[in-house]
């Protein structure tokens, strides 16, 4: 353990060091609010299975990883950049102005080592998290959580406890990139940044470097694979689960950066009333979240409030955040836990009303089931969008395989895709189509979203941003267009996402 102190010292020092240098070259001087939050992206240690690793943090000052805003708090921001190599961050879930929301569009690229990036905008309550937009940063801890408290939760007078959790592989992001896509880590490290290439679908230094060009045409067919099985009705679930769940096989599991052989232990009341924040920042990993022996209410989805579904188990996709209400019944420790769809292994918080020696809490005995949308079909948003026919439908296929590893919306692959234009004002509904085998989370930058549809059944479900569509089914989503600028629709799974799952929206008039 010491040594473990010693050499996290001496990298933040270094660090510090270092970034001094480098801030005192580039930056210029700026009038900024002295309220300002001082954010830098940089590297710390942490220990996973006993092993010392260096990963990203977001953190401030006095050390604490992300953001909570109180009230009525703005989102004024100074965003440092001494993380070593090229970054930016995007706020998930927030409505900024585009040119804040942290995407490497051309106008807004990753900005250097030493360099800072100043933000402003009204935000919008809730659970919210941050991560790089960049390469697979993401998948190295480039993440952190965003809360934005709200009165009436502070009216509640409820412990809040946020479980952040994270799939860890010692192996590189390049190197797991590598071998799902066949490719050497540095032609990996390549295909992960070439997002920051998109310029036109016509250039054709882009069309080269498409992982979807290397086939030839762009409607790769489904790989050989014989797609008209999946749509049999009483096909056996664990066929489809050997087919389609976990690309990467991780290492350890994380929730607030620690494995459950030396989990985070929170300390509250008996009788105790919680608030829990649960954000999903893994890469490629999506979560049962089990309560055991509490039960909970779910109150928000994507922190959007949501009318309360009661219950002890739920699923959540990668990105996805739930706010859960739970009362703690009496004296004595409680386990929240995660496990990990198709898998055995889970991740967990502790929650302790005494000094209690805590038993060690072992792998799953059994594995947990495909995450599904069990729990969306029983959402309602608290406020739902107004009644409104569509101006505008998009209907998006979503289309890939794991050989050769390549994923697709509408045949197309990112960078080299055609942009799906839309005008202010116009209610804009998605029709979204899983022509695959894997389930896909879908994410929506710049705007809040209802779930209007699963499988051709209208519900009045959650606003939200993040949507899984499991295999061969589809969720139709709506939203109002009320936010010009140049926005990321894209699979949150990181691996699908560099390997071409990802389009624009685009409002008239925005100037490129
Ligand atoms: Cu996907």
């Amino acid at each position: 353990m010491d040594s473990l102190i010693t050499r996290r010292h001496l990298l933040t020092t270094a660090v510090t060091t270092a970034g001094i240098a480098a801030l005192a070259r580039v930056l210029p001087a700026r009038a900024q609010p002295a309220t300002a939050i001082r954010l830098t992206a940089e590297r710390r240690t942490i220990e996973v299975n006993r092993k010392a690793v260096s990963v990203f943090a977001l953190r401030q000052p006095g050390g604490t990883q992300g953001v909570i805003l109180d009230p009525g708090q703005r989102f004024t921001l100074d965003l440092t950049n001494l993380s070593g190599q090229p970054t930016i961050i995007h706020w998930h879930g927030q409505l900024p102005p585009w040119k804040e929301d942290g995407f490497p569009w051309r106008q807004t690229p990753p900005f250097a080592p030493g360099a800072a990036r100043y933000y402003d905008f009204q935000p919008i309550t809730g659970t919210y998290w941050m991560h790089s937009h960049r390469g697979l940063q993401e998948q190295s801890l480039m993440t952190a959580p965003l809360i934005i408290r709200n009165a009436s939760e502070i009216r509640e007078d409820r412990q809040e406890i946020v479980m952040m959790l994270h799939d860890f592989s010692f192996r590189t992001p390049n190197e797991l990139l590598a071998g799902l896509t066949g490719a050497t880590p540095d032609a990996a490290d390549r295909m992960a940044t070439q997002m920051e290439n998109i310029s036109s679908p016509s250039d054709p230094s882009i069309a080269a470097n498409s992982p979807g060009s290397t086939q030839g045409n762009m409607t790769m067919p489904m790989g050989g694979m014989d797609m008209s099985h999946m749509n049999m009705p009483g096909m056996r679930r664990g066929s489809s689960m050997r087919m389609s769940l976990n690309d990467v096989d991780y290492d350890a599991y994380l929730a607030n950066d620690r494995t459950l052989a030396d989990p985070e232990v929170v300390r509250v009341a008996a009788g105790g009333r919680l608030r829990l924040r649960i954000i999903n920042g893994a890469s490629s990993s999506q979560f049962w979240i089990d309560l055991g022996k509490l039960t909970g209410q779910v109150v928000a989805a994507d922190g959007h409030p949501v009318n309360p579904v009661a219950g002890r188990r739920f699923p959540l996709a990668m990105a996805q955040r739930l706010d859960i209400l739970v009362d703690v019944p009496s004296e004595g420790t409680f386990a929240i836990l995660a496990q990990v769809e198709g898998k055995r292994a889970r991740t967990g918080i502790i929650i302790a009303t005494t000094d209690a020696h805590i038993s060690r809490i072992n792998n799953a005995v059994a594995a947990a089931p495909a995450v599904d949308n069990s729990l969306e079909a029983r959402l309602a948003a608290v406020n739902p969008l107004a009644p409104r026919k569509p101006d505008l439908v998009y209907r998006i296929t979503l289309s890939g395989n794991m050989r050769p590893y390549a994923w697709a919306l509408n045949g197309q692959y990112w960078p080299n895709i055609t942009p799906l234009m839309l005008r202010k004002g116009q209610r804009v509904e998605i029709e979204l189509v899983n022509h695959s085998t894997m389930a896909h989370p879908m994410h929506l930058h710049g705007h809040a979203f209802q779930v209007v549809a699963l499988n051709g059944t209208s519900i009045v479900g959650a606003v939200r941003d993040t949507v899984l569509v499991p295999p061969m089914t589809s969720v139709r989503l709506a939203f109002d267009a009320d936010n010009p600028g140049r926005w990321a629709f894209h699979c949150h799974n990181l691996y699908h996402m560099v390997t071409g799952m990802m389009t624009e929206f685009r409002y008239d008039g925005i100037a490129l």
